[in-house]
């Protein structure tokens, strides 16, 4: 028994590498060799036993992580850590057609800014839709922190469906964070803009300039977001920041960070301080916490208005309706994270070494007591610290992130400043263990980790650095997702895995288990309206038509073949192409690429996808399949015949 295990993991080592030896000599050679010539202790043995997963192995979780700058999503496997796919969001994707068929291109387009396409996103946080407060499995929406949009992505083919444009904002960064039954999703504002696109002096910041936060109605059965029934809170300019939703006693109610309540707008005279400096002047910033449930009955009791053709419920209806207030929070924070048991609230600031917890009942006390410190320049009541803090404990220079185990009162905090994660008790508030990562993290991820049902088990450090931890590519680094074992009482560092598509800042991981992708569209399917195309074509009844001036293409694809193998058109036409493909089998996708077009089709089995152009210049274009899909593959062509007029 202990020679075959010996002999499997110096087989997986000895294929992987061959440091100081020929892999033909490695295959031969015993653990022990192995281990001596790689340099590998038996502490690296045991984290790789607890990543390596053998060939056609699965993982137990999925992760979701943002994709920073690429405006994408990343897929991967936890505990391998092997990249499973990209998802195309805010950025055109060729691998999956998206941004080159006509079907994404429409998703693409309703992120459009004033008019502008956007073909860049800055992706920030994933959420997973929530029934009851844990994970559905169903739907992900993530936001673009530059242009302030949401995308929805179905988990049933993990392709984008929808993106929203918040009405009122220039910028956010809060979102997106689900209510426990995803009946809302928060969003908020990042930097202060007037809520109309005309130029406001800066002189005016106070009066016009705001901040807020978008509570987005989701409609679970459609998974879209009804920017119809959603409406939006205006806030000071007070940079507000990373949100969460209540649950258990806090349902009901949503919790904004804010960073610069300094309301500082920079050198805009000569010889003031810079905003990194004019935004630390006070001591703390304030969380503002908003009452969605008791808004949401102002909404459909018809008593909030609609500005930009969108609801807004001004800070004077918000203060007298009593659903809003603001409570000092540890200065320029980044995560608020409400408990499993929707009691306790961990806020991090960069600028206070110690994580604040706060106390549900004592917050919901001082509001049924109405007793108040006093109110903000804008009215909103102030909620005394004493009235609201639970503890404080000391978790490290830099905190900014927290995420909770399945052990009750634990939690886990993201020192950026220190690298190092603090885990810790919010119960009793102390300090339970510490492990040092590399470098600079940003956010943390633990298993199902922000539901009322965390699994534990592991933890992902997503760290803003890596300098030295990987092969030298270039000034440019790759970022570094940590994997840590937090099973036993000590947390235990066994994975650092490359990421090179963009800044993951935040991530998601839910049981594999709960998700059923489904492995072919029904037949002639339109992936992005999740519907029957009104250009599919069963095999036999391919044609070509001339409708209102445009030459529709209905052709199917199927191994080996691209019926039809010739169209002709005259110069000046405008064409459009609508491909089926045929297959049922699984993994048989077909692409489609043209010669002197910026085109490439992922036509998966059952999808109808379109490309529509005009021909304007007389000659010879072939066209091919991009997908090796069998052994007759490169048979699989066509041409394009412009014929001039
Ligand atoms: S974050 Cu987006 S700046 Cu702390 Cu959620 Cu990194
Ligand atoms: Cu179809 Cu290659």
């Amino acid at each position: 028994m202990k020679v075959n295990k010996k002999r499997a993991l110096s087989l997986m080592l000895g294929l992987t590498m061959g440091l100081g030896a020929t892999s033909s000599a490695f295959s031969q050679a015993s653990l022990e060799d192995v281990m001596k010539a790689r340099g590998l202790t038996q502490k690296d043995l045991l984290a790789a036993a607890k990543t390596y997963t053998p060939t056609g192995g699965r993982d137990e979780y999925l992760v979701f992580a943002s994709g920073g700058q690429s405006g994408q999503i990343i897929v991967y496997g936890i505990p391998s850590m092997r990249i499973l796919k990209y998802i195309g969001v805010f950025t055109p994707e060729p691998w999956q057609g998206y941004g080159y068929d006509d079907e994404s291109k429409e998703v693409l387009k309703q992120g459009r800014i004033q008019g502008q396409d956007i073909t860049f996103g800055d992706t920030h946080h994933p959420a997973l839709t929530e029934t009851d407060g844990d994970y559905n499995g169903k739907f992900l929406i993530i936001n673009d922190k530059a242009n302030p949009r949401l995308a929805v992505i179905d988990l049933h083919d993990f392709e984008t469906k929808q993106i929203v444009v918040n009405p009122f904002f220039k910028s956010s960064h809060g979102g997106a964070f689900v209510t426990p039954n995803s009946e809302y999703v928060m969003e908020a504002a990042q930097y202060p803009a007037p809520f109309s696109s005309d130029f406001v002096p800066l002189s005016d910041f106070n009066d016009t300039y705001r901040g807020g936060v978008t509570y987005w109605k989701f409609n679970m059965e459609e998974g879209r977001i009804k920017p119809d029934e959603s409406f939006t809170f205006e806030l000071p300019p007070y940079s507000q920041d990373l949100s969460d939703a209540g649950k258990g006693p806090s349902y009901g109610w949503g919790f904004t960070n804010s960073f610069c309540s300094e309301r500082y707008v920079g050198g805009i005279e000569k010889g003031r301080p810079p905003f990194e400096a004019g935004c630390s002047q006070k001591d703390t910033d304030f969380l503002h916490i908003t009452n969605w449930k008791k808004a949401a009955e102002l909404v459909a009791a018809g008593k909030v208005e609609k500005v930009n053709g969108s609801y807004m419920i001004p800070m004077a209806q918000a203060i007298k309706e009593e659903l809003l207030y603001l409570v000092p929070e540890p200065k320029s924070p980044h995560g608020v994270d409400v408990n499993p048991a929707g009691n306790r609230i961990i806020i991090a600031g960069k600028l206070d070494s110690h994580a604040w917890v706060y106390s549900w009942e004592k917050i919901q006390k001082a509001i049924a007591d109405k007793k108040f410190e006093g109110k903000d320049p804008y009215g909103i009541p102030i909620i005394a610290l004493k009235d609201a803090l639970h503890t404080q404990v000391a978790v490290g220079l830099g905190p900014l992130h927290n995420q909770y185990d399945s052990k009750e009162c634990v939690v886990y905090t993201s020192a950026y400043v220190d690298s190092q994660i603090t885990k810790w008790d919010y119960c009793e508030g102390k300090v339970l263990d510490q492990v040092h990562i590399h470098y600079n993290v940003g956010h943390l991820m633990s298993m199902e980790g922000d539901t009322v049902s965390p699994d534990g088990k592991y933890l992902v450090s997503l760290n803003k650095l890596a300098i030295d931890r990987f092969n030298p590519v270039g000034p440019l680094h790759p970022q570094n997702h940590q994997l840590i074992d937090i099973s036993g009482e000590k947390m235990q560092l066994i994975y650092d895995m490359p990421l090179p598509l963009g800044e993951p800042h935040y991530a998601v991981a839910i049981k594999a288990d709960k998700l059923k992708p489904a492995v072919r569209y029904k037949s002639g399917w339109n992936s992005r309206t999740d519907s029957r195309s009104i250009y599919r074509t069963r095999a036999g009844r391919e044609k070509v038509e001339k409708v209102d001036g445009v030459t529709h293409v209905y052709g199917t694809v199927i191994r080996s073949h691209i019926t039809p193998e010739i169209i002709e058109v005259e110069e000046g036409d405008t064409v459009s192409l609508h491909l089926t493909n045929l297959e049922r089998a699984e993994d048989e996708t077909h692409g489609f690429a043209l010669y002197g077009q910026s085109v490439n089709l992922s036509i998966e089995p059952g999808k109808t996808a379109s490309y529509t152009f005009t021909a304007d210049k007389a000659g010879v274009y072939p066209y091919y399949c991009t997908e090796f899909c069998s052994a007759l593959h490169l048979e699989m062509q066509g041409y394009l015949l412009v014929k001039p007029k």
